[in-house]
């Protein structure tokens, strides 16, 4: 077991005692953001900080005080390390962190262009671009387009088969270009084209300020993640999470991709209790159903296992509107509700290894880890309720 000293940072030594350390240094931001003058101090989660002194104090393992040493590093610049069986509780993998030098905000990422002719959903301004500022306040969703709607008439709902289907396509797509070498940012560009050249615009790109057009969540990270310079490895796991808006609905579909042959067992093994999740959910939903059912079939999935399902996210409503009523829980809830013929909901539970579910943000805004690093992977699909049951709109077509 390998792992390489980065730097003399404070997370340096949080970094040796990972199981499985970066190979790289994540990159530079390309240009220079402006941060709080405060910035240079990363807030590591309290949990963490526990770890990484409690590990440090084992016998067989570095101590966190001398892990800069030269003495540690071998004729790579790698440093021999054993890791303990607590390390090793969910699998070898590389934990994801916040780039450094820390950087506040995602006001430093350029989005990528949209041409004028694609119709953009109401949150998006008119015209941006390169250059664009913090000047382009994004619109914010009001309470009012937030409201439970149903999706009924022929016309609407074929617009909403069309997008979630387009979404579930590029989704497919996305898969395709997940292998080792490959950024995520680059998955992200050709997503980007695609959406683009089928006349939909990519709903994540400035909504609330987000700076790309899909997600991608790497290992420890639950979601949210931001297409980046890090080049995918062998043994990671990644989360996409596609939502495309066409001739005026929006379609949103997620999964997690193993990524390579040297994902461990742990870590397949949660991507496969994540889609069961899902199926769980999808399951017990139907007309008359109560929405309490998910969380309720997820729970009961999960029981007894070493697995925990996030709270800290749900899925929602989906139509004209991106988010809106109803709210999925994935956990145990005993909130109000029924389904009914013409609802449209996601359902896109993250699941995570172990039984602490807690997650942080990073410093963008956007990124969400576990506390504990432990892997997260997730998955989701759009579910329609009709008069007889629950059709799924984002399985693949092709
Ligand atoms: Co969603």
């Amino acid at each position: 077991m390998k792992s390489r000293i980065l730097s003399s940072s404070p997370l340096s030594s949080f970094r040796t005692l990972t199981t499985k350390a970066r190979n790289a240094a994540r990159p530079l931001p390309r240009t220079l953001p402006r941060r709080p003058a405060n910035a240079r101090t990363l807030q590591v989660p309290s949990r963490l900080t526990c770890r990484r002194l409690s590990s440090g104090s084992r016998a067989g393992t570095p101590n966190p005080a001398n892990s800069d040493s030269e003495q540690a590093l071998d004729a790579d610049g790698d440093a021999e390390y054993a890791p303990s069986e607590h390390d090793l509780r969910f699998g070898y993998y590389d934990i994801i962190l916040p780039s450094e030098p820390v950087v506040w905000g995602t006001a430093h990422i350029l989005p990528r262009p949209v041409p004028a002719h694609i119709p953009r959903p109401p949150y998006v301004p008119e015209h941006f671009g390169p250059g664009a500022d913090e000047e382009m306040a994004v619109a914010e969703e009001d309470a009012e387009t937030r409201r439970r709607k149903l999706v009924t008439g022929a016309e609407e709902v074929g617009r909403l088969r069309r997008a979630a289907q387009l979404a579930a396509d590029v989704l497919k797509f996305a898969g395709t270009l997940v292998q080792a070498g490959r950024t995520t940012d680059e998955i992200d560009a050709a997503v980007h084209e695609l959406v683009i050249a089928c006349g939909a615009y990519p709903s994540p790109l400035l909504y609330k300020g987000f700076p790309k057009s899909c997600c991608t969540s790497v290992n420890n990270i639950v979601t949210h993640g931001i297409p980046d310079d890090r080049p995918l490895q062998d043994d990671d796991i990644v989360n996409i999470d596609i939502t495309v808006y066409l001739d005026g609905f929006h379609g949103d579909t997620s999964k997690t991709f193993v990524v390579g042959p040297e994902v461990d067992d742990k870590g397949r093994e949660l991507v496969q209790i994540t889609e069961a999740a899902l199926e769980a959910g999808i399951a017990a939903c139907g007309p008359g159903k109560p929405f309490k059912g998910i969380g309720r079939a997820i729970h009961e999935l999960l029981k007894g296992k070493d697995y925990s399902v996030s709270p800290q996210f749900s899925g929602h409503g989906i139509g004209r509107e991106f988010h809106r009523q109803p709210w999925i829980l994935h956990h145990l809830n005993d909130e109000p509700g029924e389904m009914q013929p013409g609802d449209c909901f996601t359902i896109e539970p993250a699941i995570i290894q172990g039984t602490d579910p807690h997650g942080w943000t990073f410093p963008d805004g956007w990124t969400v880890s576990t506390e504990n690093c432990a892997r997260a992977a997730q998955a989701e699909h759009m579910v329609y309720i009709t008069d007889t049951g629950a059709e799924v709109l984002t399985r693949p077509s092709i």
